[in-house]
C-alpha cells in the first residue's frame, strides 16, 4: 500500500471508534457503477452503499439539484414552511399511492417514528389499553441500530450490553404464517417486517407468505408495516418489493436510495390514518422534511423512474442471478435474489464469505459479506449486461476457488 492509504487507514485508527471493519480499500472518487480508490484502481461497486446509491454513484442530474437547492435554502426547521416539502410530499405520495408522508432523516428514525405511530394509533384508534401495545417483528431482522430497534434484534452482535430494552415486541420466525396467526392478540398493533431480509442474507420468503400475511393483519386490524429502506426503489425490480407479492403494506418505510446516497433522507408513508394520529408537538426532527433533503429527494425519485432504472434493476438482476446459478464451484451451497439484491452464500467448509470478497477486491469488485458465509451483491441499477457479463467472469474465477 501507498504511504497516502496507510496514513488513511492509521488515522481511523487512531481516533475513529473501531465499530466497522471494512474492506482494505481507500474510496477516493465514484462514477454510476464504478468507484476508485486513492491509488486510481477501479472497482464495480457491489454493495451501492448497501442499497444507497441505486441510482449510481455522484447522479448529475442528483448533484445538480442539490447544488441548486445548496445555494438557495438549505434548512429552515419545521417551525416553518418551505418551498420543496409540499412538492416532495406531492411526488413521493404519488409514486407510491401513499396518502401521508412523514419525513425523516435515516432509515432508523423512520422505523423509530413507525413504531411511534403504530403504538399511538394502537391507542387512540384500536382502543388498546394504554402501555400495552404489542409488535410483532421477525428473527434475523435487521431495521436499524437505535436502542429501540436493537432491543429487539436477534443479532447477538447488534444487541449484547446495550440494554436494558423497551419492552413490547414479540419475534416470530419470518416466513411462517401460521407463526404470525398464533402471536397475534387483541393488544397487537403492527407486525413490521422486511420483504426480503437483507442483512440476513436476502432470504426470500415463501411465495404467498405475503398474501395470508396481509390477509392476517387485515383480519385482526394490525398494521403490516414493511421497511422497505433496502428493498424499496427499485433494488428489486419493482419500485417497491411488495408489488411482487400482490399485497399493499399500511405503512411503507423508505430511506437510502430515497436521496441517491447524497443525503440522509427517509420517510413513514401510510395510506390510512395511521400518521394522522400525530399532532403538532407529539413528534419532529431538526432536520426532517428540510428543503436541501426534499430537492435531493425529489431528483433521485425522478431518476430512478424517467432513466429506466427499475426496468433495468429486473432485466441485469436476471442476468445476475442466472450467471451465478451457472457458476459450477463447490464453495457454492445457494444462490439467492429479486431484482438485483442478490446473495452467494457459501458452504461453511470453504471459509469465511470475507476472504472471497477481499479476493474480489483484488479483481476489482467491490462486495461485502454478511453473517460469516453468504457474499451479498447489490450493485446500482444504471449495471449494463456488458458489466453484469465483466462481474460474473470475476465472480466465476473466485468462487471456483477456495479459500478456506
Ligand atoms: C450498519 C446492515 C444493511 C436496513 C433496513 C433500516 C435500516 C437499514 C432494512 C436503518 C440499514 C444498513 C445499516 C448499516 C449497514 C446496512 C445494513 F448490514 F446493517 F444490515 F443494509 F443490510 N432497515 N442498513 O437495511 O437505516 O438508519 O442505517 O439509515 O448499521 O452497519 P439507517
Amino acid at each position: 500500500m501507498s504511504a497516502s492509504v496507510i496514513d488513511f487507514l492509521a488515522t481511523e485508527a487512531r481516533f475513529g471508534a473501531h465499530n466497522y471493519d471494512p474492506i482494505g480499500v481507500v474510496l477516493s472518487r465514484g462514477e454510476a457503477v464504478w468507484v476508485w480508490d486513492t491509488e486510481g484502481n477501479r472497482y464495480l461497486d457491489c454493495l451501492s452503499a448497501y442499497s444507497a446509491v441505486n441510482q449510481g454513484h455522484c447522479h448529475p442530474k442528483i448533484l445538480a439539484a442539490m447544488v441548486e437547492q445548496a445555494h438557495r435554502l438549505t434548512l429552515t426547521s419545521r417551525a416553518f414552511h418551505n418551498d420543496q416539502l409540499a412538492l416532495f410530499y406531492q411526488e413521493i405520495a404519488a409514486l407510491t399511492g401513499s396518502h401521508k408522508v412523514l419525513p425523516m432523516n435515516s432509515g432508523a428514525e423512520a422505523v423509530e417514528s413507525a413504531i411511534k405511530s403504530v403504538r399511538k394509533w394502537g391507542y387512540e384508534v384500536k382502543g388498546v389499553p394504554d402501555g400495552h401495545a404489542a409488535i410483532i417483528v421477525c428473527a434475523d431482522n435487521f431495521h436499524g441500530r437505535t436502542l429501540g430497534i436493537v432491543g429487539f434484534s436477534t443479532d447477538p452482535e447488534s444487541r449484547t450490553h446495550f440494554g436494558p430494552f423497551a419492552p413490547g415486541f414479540k419475534i416470530i420466525p419470518f416466513g411462517d404464517a401460521a407463526a404470525l396467526e398464533q402471536a397475534i392478540t387483541p393488544n397487537t398493533v403492527a407486525f413490521l417486517v422486511e420483504p426480503i431480509q437483507g442483512e440476513a442474507g436476502v432470504i426470500i420468503p415463501p411465495a404467498g407468505y405475503f398474501t395470508e400475511v396481509r390477509e392476517l393483519c387485515t383480519a385482526n386490524n394490525l398494521m403490516l408495516v414493511l421497511d422497505e429502506i433496502q428493498t424499496g426503489l427499485g433494488r428489486t425490480g419493482k419500485l417497491l418489493a411488495e408489488q411482487h407479492e400482490g399485497i399493499e403494506a399500511d405503512v411503507t418505510l423508505l430511506g437510502k436510495a430515497l436521496s441517491g446516497g447524497f443525503y440522509p433522507v427517509s420517510a413513514v408513508l401510510s395510506n390510512n390514518d395511521v400518521l394522522g394520529t400525530l399532532r403538532p408537538g407529539q413528534h419532529g426532527s431538526t432536520f426532517g422534511g428540510n428543503p436541501l433533503a426534499c430537492a435531493v429527494a425529489r431528483a433521485a425519485m425522478r431518476v430512478l423512474v424517467e432513466e429506466g432504472m427499475i426496468e433495468n434493476a429486473a432485466k441485469q438482476g436476471a442476468r445476475f442471478l442466472e450467471g451465478l446459478k451457472d457458476i459450477r464451484a463447490n464453495t457454492i451451497r445457494e444462490v439467492r435474489g429479486r431484482g438485483l439484491m442478490l446473495a452467494v452464500e457459501l458452504h461453511p467448509e470453504a471459509g469465511r464469505a470475507r476472504r472471497y470478497c477481499e479476493a474480489l477486491q483484488g479483481k476489482g469488485i467491490l462486495a461485502k459479506d454478511t453473517h460469516e458465509h453468504t457474499i451479498r451483491i447489490a450493485p446500482p441499477l444504471v449495471i449494463t449486461s456488458d458489466q453484469v457479463d465483466w462481474a460474473l467472469e470475476r465472480f466465476a474465477a473466485i468462487l471456483t476457488q477456495d479459500f478456506s
